[in-house]
């Protein structure tokens, strides 16, 4: 068997094998059937099929390795993450997942003694949800849970998601199915860095995570007058990036007036977006966060409110187009406390975290007892290139999961 610390390094290197399959040249931004996803999607793959599992594609396009257990209708233990990223990302986020399971598949494989369970890797192909605007669509499909409507949602190109799909080579209709296999699933454990400060700050390599906010998306257009930037009066004008401004200011004031809660405009674009032309189009996004839907509900009608008289007072027009909305979820406590256990074995303070950050486990949740191991990123930063963890926390993150899998397994009748 490999020493943790060989395979830690094994992991460092393959993430920065994969950084360098992406869409921009000089970034790392892999959205969902893009080339470069499907190039990582490839390689990895062929990583599991080295460490010893079967492999296979669903509908949507997700990877799964399979180290098989005693039968073949044996319970399942899930493991794993996402290949995907957003724009200009950091190379850990969701990658740490899918690479830190198959490094514990290869500990695990190297055992005389079997599993009394099957551990199954997943990689999402799409958590980020940067194409079409909605997160977690690989998990949702999974699960069987993804709304047929979203099947229509486009991108900034006008593709559906049906079409893209259909253009890397997978089943959009066999993507509202689900595609886990039919067999009990003792869990799903997602490793991912915090992408916050809370661990560093801590002096502590990993912690688990005790649940997952509650998110809201949504895109607003404002609808202005374009006209010549010489000769419309200031009087006169209904200038869509003026109203938009202020709208996005009232949107950061939302965001802090809820304890607990982040308000976010992460996209804009203008119309025509010359600098000789009153604006006369725009459209920003919103994302909404809070770890009491309540709350996010409460905030999004609060901004609609607020949004609604800023465009009066410009006298321009808007329109809100809602998009998804995610409940909040918890960890399960049973698996949780096991993984905090392996914290503590593996020696360290076994800290529960809220993430406020989005995770394919909120889907997984929904269908089979569900908790998450965070890993230590250097000042918390992340959706960034400068994000980064240290072979060590990640070397402490393999040990922490080999562990827990022999917890569960003792739990499950080795
Ligand atoms: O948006 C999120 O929280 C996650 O990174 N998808
Ligand atoms: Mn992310
Ligand atoms: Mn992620």
């Amino acid at each position: 068997m490999q020493p943790i610390h060989d395979l830690a390094a094994t992991l460092m290197r393959r993430s920065d094998e994969l950084a360098a399959h992406t869409e921009e040249p000089g970034k790392i931004t892999r959205r969902y059937g893009t080339p470069a996803l499907a190039e990582v999607m490839g390689i990895v793959e062929g990583w599991m099929r080295d460490a010893g599992m079967q492999t296979r594609r669903d509908a949507i396009g997700n990877l799964f390795g399979l180290l098989a257990g005693p039968s073949d209708d044996c319970p399942r233990l899930m493991l794993g993450g996402h290949l995907d990223s957003v724009r200009d990302a950091g190379r850990y986020d969701g990658v740490l997942g899918v690479l830190s399971a198959i490094a514990t598949v290869e500990v695990l494989r190297d055992r005389e003694e079997p599993l009394p369970f099957a551990i199954e890797v997943v990689a999402f192909a799409d958590e980020e949800g940067v194409r079409f605007h909605s997160l977690y669509l690989g998990s949702w499909s999974a699960i069987g849970a993804l709304p047929p409507g979203l099947l229509d949602a486009t991108d900034a190109d006008g593709i559906t998601v049906r079409q893209a799909i259909r253009d890397w080579g997978f089943d959009p209709e066999g993507a509202l199915e689900g595609s886990l296999a039919e067999c009990e699933y003792i869990g799903f454990v997602e490793a991912h860095i915090e992408q916050g400060p809370r661990l560093e700050v801590a002096g502590i390599p990993v912690g688990v995570v005790s649940g997952i906010v509650g998110t809201r998306r949504a895109h607003l257009d404002v609808y202005g007058t374009a006209g010549h930037a010489g000769t419309v009066p200031m009087a006169d004008r209904h200038d869509a990036l003026v109203a938009t401004s202020e709208i996005i200011l009232a949107i950061d004031e939302g965001g802090r007036s809820h304890e607990n809660a982040v308000a976010t405009v992460g996209e804009i674009a203008v119309r025509p977006g010359a600098s000789n032309v009153i604006t006369g189009g725009a459209r920003i996004s919103l994302d909404l966060r809070h770890p009491d839907g309540a709350v996010v509900d409460e905030l999004y009608d609060e901004i609609r409110t607020r949004s609604a008289a800023i465009a009066a007072r410009w006298k321009v027009d808007i329109a809100w187009r809602t998009g998804q909305k995610v409940e909040a979820m918890s960890c399960d406590d049973a698996l949780s406390g096991a993984l905090a256990a392996a914290v503590e074995a593996a020696g360290h303070e076994p800290v529960r975290l809220f993430s406020g950050a989005g995770h394919d486990a909120v889907a997984m949740s929904r269908v089979m007892p569900t908790t998450m191991l965070f890993t230590r990123c250097k000042g918390g930063i992340s959706h960034n290139p400068a994000e980064s963890i240290a072979s060590e926390d990640a070397a402490a993150t393999i040990d922490v999961l080999v562990r827990f899998v022999d917890a569960m397994a003792a739990m499950h009748g080795r």
